[in-house]
């Protein structure tokens, strides 16, 4: 179903979404509407993640990791300096596309694959609006591909996550684009056939401007990307690993658990040489146009490293870390690539007040009754 959030009251029945408790945003400190939107802002608006709390029960099962990409969404909140009435959380349809019933802002539980569009629609009419779009690996890359990767090349000032668990899992655990080879699932019984899409590739593929992935479980880390996408202006996709532990548990437990993760994963740092393991003993190198693990000493310093560059204007190594995956590779996290460009409403408005300026404000009655057209009798 669609539905529109009221911020105003918490008594919206059936499945429509409230934003909770009613408090005007800003705990009555006026003038908060009015308060110019930035970081800075934060420090008027004296938030706190439980003001991003909805009144709504969650219902998601009991240990799935869409509950840690909650409650860090929340927590990352207040330190934007938005009011509330000015944030608004737009999904799909999946497990992840109830998380905006739970954050007491605006939201939008939209169709199957379209909230980047609704979100261009609604970021095009106002700017001004901090837009989140929640999204997971089905409702983004089956029947949203399309969605996504317009939104993203138009640079949309939106901020996408992506909850990758690898499989439907709203729908009981079907096969997902992002399922790997020879999965047996309900919808391929014989193991699925199809080779799986790498979400970041296909970001950096269709010039999202920030791209990043992290881990449902790592929370500090979790909290950081979301902190960073948020700041971003400009289209920014979040992939997060995601575990559903009804329909695909453990997809990414060879590499994400606690006693392992140092070992398989690379934290990206900017400005840092690609170093990982536990004892910092091994890194990344590129050995021609192929990135190969080296371990430091024997006449391997830090000096023949990698090293981090988020802002590279050629998306070539960012695409090289988000092929690199377990067990051939550490499986990078972080931020890959974080650049510049106008975004979309920018463009839009800058063409709207040219047409101004040249033309005068424009009249739609004259225009709808101007040229071609005709009576129909
Ligand atoms: C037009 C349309 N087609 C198919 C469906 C059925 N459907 C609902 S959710 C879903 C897939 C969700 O998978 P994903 O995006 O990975 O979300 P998850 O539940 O795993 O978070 C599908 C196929 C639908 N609701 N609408
Ligand atoms: S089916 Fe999987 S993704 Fe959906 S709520 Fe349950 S555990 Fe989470
Ligand atoms: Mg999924």
């Amino acid at each position: 179903m669609t539905d529109i959030a009221t911020p105003t009251n918490g008594t919206g029945g059936g499945n429509s979404q409230t934003a909770g408790n009613g408090q005007a945003a800003g705990n009555g400190q006026a003038p908060v509407a009015d308060a110019p939107l930035s970081p800075e802002n934060a420090a008027i608006i004296k938030l706190s993640r439980k003001d991003f709390v909805s009144d709504q029960e969650v219902r998601w099962c009991p240990g799935c990791g869409d509950y840690s990409i909650l409650a860090q969404t929340q927590k990352v909140m207040p330190d934007f300096g938005y009011p509330r009435e000015n944030i608004v959380f737009i999904s799909g349809i999946g497990c992840s596309g109830r998380l905006p019933y739970y954050m007491n802002t605006y939201g939008f539980h939209t169709i199957h694959g379209r909230a980047p569009t609704l979100a261009t629609g609604l970021k095009a009419a106002r700017p001004d609006l901090m837009v989140w779009v929640i999204t997971g690996d089905g409702d983004a890359l089956s029947i949203g591909g399309n969605h996504v990767l317009h939104s993203m090349r138009r640079n949309v000032d939106i901020r996408m996550v992506m909850f990758n668990n690898r499989i439907y899992g709203l729908t009981k655990g079907q096969a997902s684009p992002t399922s790997e080879i020879g999965k047996k699932t309900k919808s391929t019984p014989a193991g699925t056939i199809d080779t799986p899409i790498i979400p970041l590739s296909i970001a950096l593929a269709a010039e999202a401007t920030f791209v990043a992935r992290s881990v449902d479980t790592h929370t500090d880390h979790l909290q950081e990307t979301l902190e960073r996408a948020g700041r971003h202006h400009g289209s920014a996709f979040v992939e997060v690993l995601q575990n559903c532990n009804i329909f695909n548990d453990g997809a990414f437990r060879d590499f994400t658990e606690r006693d392992v993760r140092e070992d398989r994963m690379l934290v990206l740092r900017h400005g840092e040489p690609m170093i990982f393991g536990k004892d910092r003993d091994r890194g990344i190198r590129l050995n021609g146009l192929h990135p190969e693990v080296v371990k430091l000493g024997d006449g391997v310093t830090e000096a023949d490293l990698l090293v981090h560059d988020e802002n590279a204007e050629d998306p070539f190594l960012a695409y090289m870390l988000s092929r690199m995956t377990y067990p051939d590779f550490p499986v990078p996290v972080g931020v890959f690539r974080r650049v510049e460009r106008p975004t979309h409403d920018q463009l839009m408005l800058a063409q709207v007040d040219d047409a101004i300026t040249r033309s005068g404000e424009g009249d739609l009655h004259k225009l709808l009754h101007s040229g071609e057209t005709w009576v129909a009798s």
